[in-house]
């Protein structure tokens, strides 16, 4: 069990999960089946029979095929792939982490791509305004990539790559069935932006991070300062007083220890420096939520379960397991 006081959760031993097995903002199918895998591998049992935690979770795993317009009434929009079914996804997902992050649980949410992120950290961001007279959330980005480009600079069209473009507002889009339905109290602030383990940034992406003012934490300063003073950089440009989300990317990690994911890059984090931010992350008493994404237990079989192992080791640590 943590002993560390949770500033800003009302019921700190009390978890919503939600698992989200949608795959719709990129193209290899597979990262839909992680929720499944990891609840199979048995991630909830240990956060309930462990770290004492009251699961609130439908024991469901949402698919939104109910949602999801057929291929033909999708068309792209700006180059974006599959933006109906990702905005009305998102939408859906937006509302289910509201309701558990209003209610001061911890929101922990188990993807997906990334592409979810739009409905998780508008969820999270309008509950923490309501619940703390307009207060600002911060979000921690874990990640190889910057995941902030508009539809006009991506190259690829996958909206896994732009989730922070439109929770910034740097992207907006009017169609009300592509993203239409967020507004203002879903949005977060550039300033409250931290990324940790970036290593593959488009050149359209530097330019966003650096005319925004971005804090970001590359993969160079790691080497360069270690994981600890950069962890201790990240959280004091957010300062103490400020819940936080974590967004936490499996490819993150270096292919050694996560290989089964979508966009593998070489060069990133060993599993000890990602359990790390994750532990110092929770020690600040002030982490709200997390998500975990881009598991995809079909991409190597010989390393999906290693990649699945990763993933929970990432989400225990975020929640208060601690080495001693
Ligand atoms: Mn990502």
């Amino acid at each position: 069990m943590s002993t560390i006081p949770q500033r800003f959760l009302s019921k700190p031993k009390h978890l919503g999960v939600v698992a989200v097995g949608f795959s719709g903002g990129q193209c290899k199918p597979g990262v839909d089946a992680a929720p499944d895998a990891l609840i199979q591998v048995g991630l909830l049992n240990q956060l309930r029979d462990d770290l004492d935690y009251e699961i609130h979770h439908d024991n469901n795993v949402h698919f939104y095929s109910d949602l999801i317009p057929a291929e033909d009434a999708d068309p792209d929009v700006r180059g974006m792939k599959k933006p109906r079914a990702v905005s009305a996804v998102t939408e859906r997902l937006s509302q289910q982490v509201y309701e558990h992050a209003r209610d001061g649980k911890f929101v922990l949410t188990l993807g997906g791509d990334h592409s979810i992120a739009i409905g998780t950290i508008s969820g999270t961001a309008k509950a923490i305004r309501e619940r703390l007279e307009g207060r600002e959330m911060a979000v921690i980005w874990v990640d190889a990539h910057a995941d902030i480009n508009t539809p006009e600079t991506s190259g690829s069209g996958n909206i896994h790559g732009m989730p922070l473009a439109f929770l910034t507002g740097l992207a907006k889009e009017e169609k009300k069935d592509v993203f239409g339905w967020m507004g203002g109290d879903h949005r977060i602030s550039v300033r409250k932006l931290v990324y940790i383990g970036l290593r593959d940034v488009d050149r359209a992406e530097k330019k966003i991070l650096r005319e925004n003012g971005i804090k970001a934490f590359s993969m160079h300063d790691i080497d360069r300062h270690g994981i600890g003073p950069v962890v201790e950089m990240a959280l004091a440009h957010i300062g103490n007083d400020t819940p936080i989300h974590l967004s936490f990317d499996v490819d993150a990690l270096d292919p050694q220890w996560a290989p089964s994911t979508g966009t593998p890059v070489r060069g990133g984090l060993t599993l000890r420096e990602g359990d790390f931010i994750a532990e110092c992350v929770h020690e600040t008493g002030n982490l709200i939520a997390m998500d975990l994404v881009e598991v995809n237990p079909s991409l190597e079989l010989i390393g999906a379960n290693e990649t699945i192992r990763a993933g929970c080791s990432l989400v225990r640590s975020a929640l208060g397991d601690t080495l001693l």
